[in-house]
């Protein structure tokens, strides 16, 4: 096995002048161009002082020039740490706080706000999707450094934040082995090669553009059409010059909206791949029935990458998210006591292989605490495993919502709620939404004789959330329904406001 570095190496070598990204409206770049700039950016990052095992942490837009800075970043032996175009100045506090990458690289429209962060450890840069910002211009002068630096396997690739439970987000360390033998897995389970050309319009922050879409690409030498962001009219006209489309469910909620999707518009695609949230088996039954094609459901976390998929070749199952990957183990236990269930109950969804990440950031404990003593990973999330060997997901337990395939946890939102002058409690929850998946709701107590309004609320915590996790809506209750224990009854708050999206 060879990093995803060396693997692009390879693919530079097999196709030179072969597109890496096609770029609608723009000039494609080769996969021996984007090796250039990847060679130039290791040279201002060596020159920037970055170091094997420094952070090179990055909110840049979709961009390729992205992907080589990615790419550069594991060149010199540095670790990736990509963060979403949507969090705001107090959440990128709390994850350089955190991190303390050696570079930042913001947008080069942000760049004046961040530069106040930079200092003798810190240095913070910009780059733009139009090859603009600081960093570009380095880059520009800078002459191609060839050499790599040698990693292991088990050293550490990239960090990815996921929000913890229970507080702050937590950062994911995922190493080289984890990356390269996911992609190797993927790439075989969906007979992706260099002859596939996939539509890529999905974020690359998260593991499903990043780490799924786009490192199977550089590894298979595969081309991807790149779009900065979703379009459901633009990726069916590319449809047609396309074999491959991974989306989030809402992709495909969406792409179902339109008139032209149908056999004739899909019929060059070999593949549609959804993930990240659960699919709804009537969009999976409704997207066969027009375009003949059946929606290939796989599962997979931030920590551990893929976990398992629906069958390239065999029945790919509405409200199913199929067998493991080749290498990964799963199982299925009792919540309370870890001890293996019987096939077809339901509980926990354990995972262990390659592909589960090292652990999380300077978190020795919170790591521990997820793992079984025979290093089974502990999901989170609840499932079953049927007599036709195809593993369901039923639930979560965790207090999560999934909003378009972005993730939520409620406890930081009704952290900043509770804040809220007037407000003696809060509870989020996530609602069927029509488009989303889940809308994010919270359900507020004001104190009596306090009338707060829904849109105070959302002003009032807007400045520091990133906006795909404020409430949709906010609803008023005098209270909020309790267990025994005093534990706030989610479930039956998602059941009596159910329909609020409908
Ligand atoms: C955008 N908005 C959202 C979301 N996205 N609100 C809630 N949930 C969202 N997901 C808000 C914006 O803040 C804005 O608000 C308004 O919607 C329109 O913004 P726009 O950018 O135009 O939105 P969009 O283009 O309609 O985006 C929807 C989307 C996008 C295409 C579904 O969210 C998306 O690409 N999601 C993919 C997420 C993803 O890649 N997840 C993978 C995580 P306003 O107008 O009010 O300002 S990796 C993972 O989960 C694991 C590992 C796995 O298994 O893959
Ligand atoms: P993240 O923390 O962003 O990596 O999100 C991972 C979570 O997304 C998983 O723990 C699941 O709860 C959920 N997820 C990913 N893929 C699927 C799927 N196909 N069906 C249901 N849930 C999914």
């Amino acid at each position: 096995m060879q990093t995803i570095y060396d693997s692009f190496l390879a693919s530079v070598e097999a196709s030179p002048d072969k597109a890496l990204f096609d770029r609608p409206g723009k000039p494609d770049i080769s996969f021996a161009e984007a090796r250039d700039s990847v060679w130039r950016l290791a040279t201002v990052l060596t020159d920037i002082g970055v170091k094997p095992g420094d952070r090179v942490a990055a909110q840049t837009d979709k961009s390729p020039e992205a992907i080589f800075l990615y790419l550069a970043t594991l060149q010199i032996g540095a670790v990736y740490l990509p963060l979403n175009t949507a969090y705001t100045g107090s959440e990128i506090d709390y994850f350089i706080g955190d991190a303390a990458p050696r570079l930042f690289v913001c947008r080069p429209g942000t760049l004046a706000g961040h530069k106040a962060r930079q200092n003798d450890g810190l240095r913070v840069e910009s780059l733009g999707d139009e090859g603009d910002g600081t960093l570009a211009d380095l880059v520009r002068v800078a002459k191609p450094r060839q050499d790599r630096v040698e990693r292991q396997m088990n050293d550490a690739a990239a960090i990815l934040y996921t929000s913890g439970t229970t507080g702050r987000s937590k950062g994911a360390v995922l190493t080289h082995g984890n990356l390269a033998s996911n992609t190797a897995a993927l790439l075989e389970s969906w007979r992706y090669t260099a002859d596939d050309r996939l539509i890529h319009a999905l974020p690359i922050f998260h593991t499903h553009g990043l780490f799924v879409a786009a490192n199977m690409s550089i590894v298979a030498g595969a081309t991807m059409i790149w779009l900065a962001k979703f379009d459901d009219e633009a990726v069916i006209d590319l449809m047609a010059d396309a074999t491959v489309l991974m989306g989030v469910p809402t992709f495909y909620t969406r792409l179902l909206k339109s008139d032209r999707l149908n056999r004739e518009t899909t019929a060059n695609m070999r593949l549609f791949v959804s993930g990240s949230a659960p699919l709804l088996a009537e969009d999976h039954r409704n997207f066969e029935a027009r375009t003949a094609h059946q929606i290939l459901e796989r599962y997979g976390m931030t920590e551990t990458c893929m976990i398992a998929t629906n069958p390239y070749d065999g029945a790919r199952k509405p409200g199913a998210v199929g067998m493991p990957l080749p290498g990964i183990e799963i199982r299925i236990t009792d919540r309370e006591t870890g001890a293996l269930l019987p096939r077809g109950e339901i509980g926990a969804i354990e995972v262990r292989g390659p592909n589960v990440f090292d652990g999380y950031w300077k978190l020795p404990e919170k790591t521990a605490a997820e793992f079984r003593a025979d290093r089974f990973f502990i999901t989170g999330d609840l499932g079953q495993i049927g007599e036709d060997g195809y593993l369901r997901i039923v639930g979560r337990d965790k207090d999560l919502v999934i909003s378009g395939g972005y993730n939520v946890y409620p406890k930081e939102v009704e952290g900043l709620i509770d804040d809220i002058p007037g407000v003696i409690e809060s509870a989020v929850i996530g609602l069927p939404h029509p488009d989303l998946g889940e809308g994010v709701t919270a359900v507020v107590v004001p104190e009596v004789g306090i009338h707060l309004e829904e849109a105070r609320i959302i002003a009032a915590i807007g400045n520091r959330l990133a906006r795909y996790k404020q409430p949709k809506r906010v609803l008023f209750v005098t209270e909020l329904p309790r267990n025994a224990m005093g534990k706030v009854q989610k479930a039956e708050l998602r059941k009596a406001f159910a329909g609020l999206y409908a």
